[in-house]
Parts: structure tokens; C-alpha cells; sequence
């Protein structure tokens, strides 16, 4: 059964992450995101492997994608001084596969 690993993950850190991935024989698309919250811009990676691969991805993804603080000045928080939030390292979904070909 395959599957579609989406993994969010900081822009500098895609530039391990991507070639990492095709050393070890993955394909990836690189798709260039925005988070809704700090509005910066993020990278979502696509990558299509069979179940049994998932894993090696993860350990892929572990490997290269740190996680960061930055601090964030919104009045979300009603405050008026930057408050620190964690982002990342690697935010990601996996999803099943229903068909997949190449035409
Ligand atoms: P952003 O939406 O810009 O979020 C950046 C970081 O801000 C998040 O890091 C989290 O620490 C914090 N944050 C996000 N929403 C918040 C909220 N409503 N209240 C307080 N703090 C909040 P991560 O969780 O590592 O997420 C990194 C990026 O991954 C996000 O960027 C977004 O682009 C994506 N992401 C995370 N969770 C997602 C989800 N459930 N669905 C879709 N995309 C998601």
C-alpha cells in the first residue's frame, strides 16, 4: 500500500532534507508554503512511497529538520512584548494512497 508522507519543514533545513531524501532513492516535490501563523515561508515536501519506506523517511526527516524558537510580537497573546513559540522541526501527515500512476 502506498502512501503520501506531506511534511512542513523550515525552508533552510529542506535544502538537507531534499537531498538526503534522493540519495536514499526517494522522489520528492518540493511545494513552497506559507504557516497561517507566523505567516513566514515554509517548504511542504510530497513524497509518495510504499508503507513499508515510511519509516526510513521519518528517520530522514528526524535527521535533518531541527526544531527552531523565534519569537513572535501578536497581539494574539495579548501581550505587547515577542513571546517565544517552537517551531517545527518537521510538522507531517501521512496519508493512504488510492492510485497512483505515472501517465
Ligand atoms: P505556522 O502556522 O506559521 O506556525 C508556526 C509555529 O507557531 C507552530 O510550530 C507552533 O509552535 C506555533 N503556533 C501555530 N499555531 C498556533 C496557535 N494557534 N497558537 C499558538 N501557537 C501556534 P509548528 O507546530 O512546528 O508548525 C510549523 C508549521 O507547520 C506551521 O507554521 C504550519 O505551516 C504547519 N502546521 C503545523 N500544524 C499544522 C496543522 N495541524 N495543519 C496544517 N499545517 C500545520
Amino acid at each position: 500500500m502506498m502512501k503520501l508522507i506531506m511534511a512542513i519543514v523550515n525552508k533552510d533545513d529542506s535544502r538537507k532534507t531534499m537531498p538526503a531524501l534522493t540519495a536514499e532513492g526517494f522522489s520528492v516535490t518540493r511545494l513552497a508554503t506559507t504557516g497561517g501563523f507566523l505567516m513566514d515561508a515554509n517548504v511542504t515536501l510530497l513524497i509518495g512511497v510504499e508503507e513499508e519506506k515510511v519509516d526510513d523517511v521519518f528517520a530522514i526527516l528526524e535527521k535533518t529538520c531541527k526544531k527552531r524558537t523565534q519569537l513572535v510580537s501578536n497581539s494574539f497573546y495579548g501581550t505587547s512584548f515577542p513571546v517565544e513559540v517552537t517551531v517545527g522541526g518537521a510538522t507531517v501527515f501521512v496519508l493512504p494512497v488510492e492510485r497512483f500512476e505515472h501517465l
